[in-house]
């Protein structure tokens, strides 16, 4: 199917270009420049024994094209790469090879970078890590230990999810589904006692910050949901004498509650059961399906009464009891007053209970009637309410809630949905809670001074938590009193080891802080992070959690990670589907550069897709991006410097202006657009600035090639590093009239036949001016046939080689 020769030799240019790169760190960012500074970053690469695929080449090259505009603009640019290599699916690979996840790990990561290279990256390659070195995920540790520090590490015993074929604890963002984000097995749920970080802490700042950002808009809205920030009233309902607060966003419907509902999993739900209901209620809890409440909007309501009742403090009403599968365990406190009228959800379980339908607001034109087939959600003025009757609603929940908060029966309250990250998992591969358990002296976290608690090689996989297998490991003195302890066995999430590597990256080596508070002041934050969309929520709040608290430990001087985010579409395969091992679709890179060369590559990719979409793989289109390529070396190959001429000065400037702004805006797609119609003026011939010009500006898609040909045209140093064209605002626009070329080419062509005779004329015409020409006009005027070609149609009959002598305004012409 490919017949394109391959005329060029691109490997020994790419291997040339990318040697010279590196003995001369072309690329390493200086930590003591006085240019200005810039920041690019994709996301953390985690390395597989897979290698690349085509969409980790796709988010690389669309950072590289940035860090390289950045270069050539005279930014000090900080452009690194390492590798997030604990957690699961390195364990689980390792396993499956019967190998052990510290070899996988370093196979995988020495084949990334070759990988990697071979994309002709900007990475300063010096500042590379992996977060499976103990020299990395020591200041995870020591991160842990701050937080234990502040109040903000501890530990609790709580429902978890739990994946029986992972055999660990899932964070509730990775079983939203009530599946195993990773195996899709249907989660379980386990009590189990874990280590928590306090993210709640910060849960305002985090949703308030959003603002700020300028962030995709989706990825905001999903935050600020996920955070979920809303404030309320606190009531206490009372059973049995003891207060139970219930949170509701409505008080001005108290007078409207039929009954409560307590979570399942309420710490408490037991002193609600009555021994009749005991039976009943157990049965219930154990069909219930995952703890995450990301599905609880759209699974059936369901319940169960526990025997008990609760007064309402508003009216003294006694109301039923209900243990329900809709109410979160840890939001608000876990119980909510239910009011059927006027809640879709308690509507629902009304229904399906026969429980009493109690209206409490009187909307102008809600029909009555209608109160039997659904919730009347919307405003209205207060009825049955006792003195608040009559009061609009807005207004009642105001007064309802300072009215009980004077009876200190309720008080305003602010809630978020965010709850406590859960970094307990018990596998492997992850970094060690450096905790040691004492019988006297409980949680003893490790003296700083110990760090790093490294991971020991012999483990038994398979049978449990592995780190409990190896007793030598886990049998240490208590740091306390001495006694015999025991090492948390649990390891980190690894999420906690990319909460915060693009600080490391500014002072990768450091061994006696986390980093260099001013080098990380000069480098962050990151002035552009790019990465998948699926990071809106875990990685991206986690990062934003860091960064605050190592602002307070004073540490930093800014308030979040990365001021510009870029989410780059998905790479898909050829079938449209997700690229997948199990699918055999993944598509690579690196067949696709030994085939093409890495430059063509590259110029595909950003041509064929805007960087933010999605796309489908096929290389169909490739051969073009190659004979582009080759079209370039064969100009530079037999250039001969002309002036130009001004049309193409005019597209040169305009050129200049507009792919200027499109790098900067990730507008890859119509930066190829714009260099390739200017590349179609310039080969009738252009001034060496000009090519000079066009040059540069290819440079941040296809670095080797005019490196190449750059060093060819007789210059020194590299491209990648020179200045950036500059545009004449002068000269965005035409200035000489347009000339008639019809009325040009007549009286130029006239003279000659008076002095010779002929039957036909063929004229010769660069390609845009083709459209200038009209061959029926000319004939009439000279009175003989004219054929009009391009000097670039192949199969124009020019006998006398005359194409070639055509300029622009001046097409050459053949008389026989
Ligand atoms: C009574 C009521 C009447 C409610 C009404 C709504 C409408 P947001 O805005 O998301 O914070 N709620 C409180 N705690 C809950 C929990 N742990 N699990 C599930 N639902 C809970 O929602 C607050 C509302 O969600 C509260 O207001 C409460 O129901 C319910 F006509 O109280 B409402
Ligand atoms: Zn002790």
């Amino acid at each position: 199917m490919f017949n394109l020769e391959l005329t060029i030799d691109f490997k020994a240019i790419e291997n040339k270009w990318q040697k010279k790169w590196e003995e001369e760190s072309a690329f390493v960012a200086n930590d003591n420049s006085d240019k200005p500074k810039y920041y690019v970053l994709e996301m953390f690469a985690y390395p597989s024994g897979a290698g690349l695929h085509m969409g980790h080449a796709w988010n690389y090259v669309l950072g590289d094209i940035l860090s390289r505009f950045k270069f050539l603009k005279g930014f000090e640019v900080l452009h690194p790469g390492g590798y997030d290599s604990l957690g699961l699916p390195a364990e689980n690979a390792a396993i499956k090879e019967k190998t052990h996840p510290r070899q996988y790990t370093d196979k995988s990561i020495r084949n990334f970078i070759v990988q990697q290279r071979k994309l002709g990256l900007t990475y300063d390659w010096s500042r590379a890590f992996s977060t499976a070195d103990p020299s990395y995920y020591k200041w995870d540790q020591w991160i842990f230990l701050k937080m234990i520090e502040k109040g903000l590490a501890y530990q609790k015993e709580s429902n978890v999810n739990w994946c029986p074929s992972c055999n660990t604890v899932l964070a509730n963002e990775q079983a939203q589904t009530g599946m195993c984000e990773r195996c899709n097995t249907k989660v379980e749920i386990k009590r189990l006692t874990q280590w928590f970080l306090k993210i709640t802490d910060y849960a305002d700042e985090l949703y308030e910050g959003i603002k700020n950002l300028k962030w995709p808009e989706r990825t905001k809205a999903m935050q600020k949901n996920w955070i979920g920030k809303s404030y309320g009233t606190e009531i206490d309902f009372e059973v049995e004498g003891e207060k139970w607060p219930v949170f509701t966003t409505r008080p001005d419907t108290v007078f409207g509650v039929t009954f409560v509902v307590v979570s399942a999993q309420h710490k408490k739900l037991w002193d609600l059961v009555t021994e009749e209901q005991k039976e009943k209620v157990e049965e219930f809890l154990k069909n219930l399906k995952s703890v995450s409440e990301k599905d609880l909007a759209d699974m059936e309501k369901m319940g169960v009464f526990t025997g008990s009742y609760a007064i309402n403090p508003a009216n003294g009403e006694k109301v039923p009891i209900y243990a329900g599968n809709f109410v979160v365990a840890d939001y608000g406190s876990g119980m909510v007053m239910a009011v059927p009228a006027h809640d879709k959800r308690d509507f629902e379980f009304a229904k399906k209970y026969g429980i009493e339908i109690k209206p409490v607001i009187n909307p102008v034109d809600f029909d009555y009637g209608k109160i039997l087939t659904e919730a009347y959600t919307g405003e209205g003025t207060l009825m049955n309410s006792s003195n608040f009757d009559g009061i609009n609603n807005e207004e009642a929940k105001k007064e309802i809630t300072s009215w009980l908060a004077k009876k200190e029966v309720g008080r305003e309250t602010l809630n978020f949905r965010l709850r406590d990250w859960g970094i307990s998992r018990q596998r492997y591969w992850g970094t060690p809670i450096p905790i040691i358990h004492c019988d006297d002296c409980g949680a003893v976290p490790v003296p700083e001074k110990d760090l790093p608690v490294v991971l020991p090689k012999d483990v038994k996989f398979g049978e449990g938590n592995p780190l409990e297998t190896n007793d030598e490991w886990l049998n240490v003195p208590c740091p306390k009193c001495g006694k015999g302890g025991r090492r948390e066995a649990d390891t980190m999430d690894t999420f906690v080891n990319s909460s915060w590597y693009f600080f490391r990256f500014c002072d990768p080596n450091n061994e006696g802080e986390i980093f260099d508070k001013n080098k990380v002041s000069q480098w962050c934050p990151v002035d552009t992070y790019i990465g998948g969309a699926e990071h809106a929520c875990m990685h991206l709040i986690y990062s934003r959690f860091y960064t605050k608290f190592l602002r307070d430990l004073g540490l930093l001087d800014f308030d979040e990670p990365a001021k510009r985010l870029f989410h780059q579409g998905m790479v898909h395969a050829e079938d449209g589907e997700k690229m997948s091992k199990s699918r055999g679709n993944v598509v690579e890179p690196i067949p696709t550069i030994e085939k093409y060369g890495v430059d063509a590559l590259r110029f595909f990719l950003v041509s064929v897709a805007s960087p933010n979409k999605d796309f489908d793989w096929s290389d169909a289109g490739i051969v073009g991006s190659l004979r582009f390529i080759n079209k370039i070396f064969e100009f530079a190959e037999t250039f001969e410097p002309k002036k130009d001429y001004e049309e193409l000065e005019v597209k040169l400037n305009n050129v200049v202006k507009n792919v200027t702004e499109y790098y900067d805006d990730f507008q890859y797609r119509k930066a190829t657009i714009d260099l390739r119609s200017l590349f179609d003026l310039m080969e009738p011939g252009c001034s060496k600035e000009t090519f000079e010009k066009f040059l540069k500006m290819l440079n941040p898609i296809c670095p080797h090639v005019t490196e190449e040909i750059w060093e060819k045209i007789g210059n020194g140093g590299f491209i990648s590093k020179a200045d950036w064209p500059k545009f004449d605002s002068e000269k965005l626009k035409v200035k000489k009239k347009e000339i008639n070329l019809n009325e040009k080419m007549g009286e130029m062509i006239k003279p000659h036949l008076e002095k010779i005779s002929c039957e036909k004329v063929y004229l010769y015409v660069i390609p845009f001016e083709l459209s200038k020409l009209n061959a029926d006009v000319l004939s009439s005027e000279l009175g003989k046939e004219v054929v009009i070609y391009s000097v670039k149609d192949a199969d124009k009959y020019d006998p006398q080689g005359k194409a070639k002598k055509s300029r622009p305004g001046q097409p050459s012409f053949y008389l026989e």
